[in-house]
């Protein structure tokens, strides 16, 4: 296998982590997105959407989201499970991911892309340019700091996102949060089982990835 990476991208620290965490050792190939290598007509033919991750498997496919990744891996390595263990774990996990994604990871990237000085003309990733819209990068953050306050109540008396057991849901709460720091929101000092489920799951091996 090959995996696509960028160092310092947060969609591509979903992969990482979670390869780190299945135990595999995965031939990496980094790709330059601050001098734009993912626009590049060599990299278009590996992913035309233009961004990272991708994961290209022995038999030459390529998956080129997170989502498209994990279960890959995750089907093809069960052990250890990632992505639930039973029908309810499974569906809560999924559930976990997509509110993350929604509600988290992309209010940071609005946040962030319809600002940043380097993203002019880059508000939304892939191979099309889309113009900055200020007011769009006001709402990311205020959507940020919602989602920051919601994760209290998810975790509730449980030790992971999802249950009892590290999952693919602890690792997009964890890329999130890391993402969101780049638009200086932190988890609310008051969110105290929040604080201490981020500091457990910093200490994995994989959190240094
Ligand atoms: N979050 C999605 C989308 C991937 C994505 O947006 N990746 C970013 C890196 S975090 C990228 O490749 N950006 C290229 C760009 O900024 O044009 C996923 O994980 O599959």
């Amino acid at each position: 296998m090959k995996f696509y990476d960028c160092s310092t991208a947060p969609s591509s620290r979903f992969v990482r982590m979670f390869i780190a965490e299945k135990g595999l050792d995965v031939e990496t190939i980094e790709v330059d997105l601050r001098n734009h290598e993912h626009l590049s007509e060599e990299f278009r033919s590996i992913n035309p959407y233009c961004t990272v991750p991708v994961l290209e498997t022995e038999e030459g496919t390529r998956y080129t989201s997170t989502q498209g990744c994990w279960r890959y891996l995750e089907e093809k390595f069960p052990e250890p499970p990632l992505m639930g263990r039973d029908i309810e774990e499974k569906a809560r996990i999924a559930d976990l991911i997509w509110r993350t994604d929604i509600d988290g990871f992309f209010a940071v990237a609005e946040g962030l892309r319809n600002k940043a000085r380097g993203m002019k003309d880059r508000a939304i990733t892939g191979p099309n340019n889309y113009a900055q819209i200020p007011e769009l990068s006001d709402r990311g953050m205020a959507r940020t700091a919602v989602f920051m306050q919601s994760l209290e109540g998810i975790l509730g008396e449980n030790d992971f996102m999802a249950g009892n057991s590290f999952s693919a849901a602890d690792i997009m709460v964890f890329v999130t949060i890391g993402f969101a720091s780049w638009i200086k929101i932190p988890i609310p000092e008051d969110a105290e089982k929040t604080n201490a489920w981020y500091k457990r799951i910093s200490e994995r091996k994989s959190a240094s990835l």
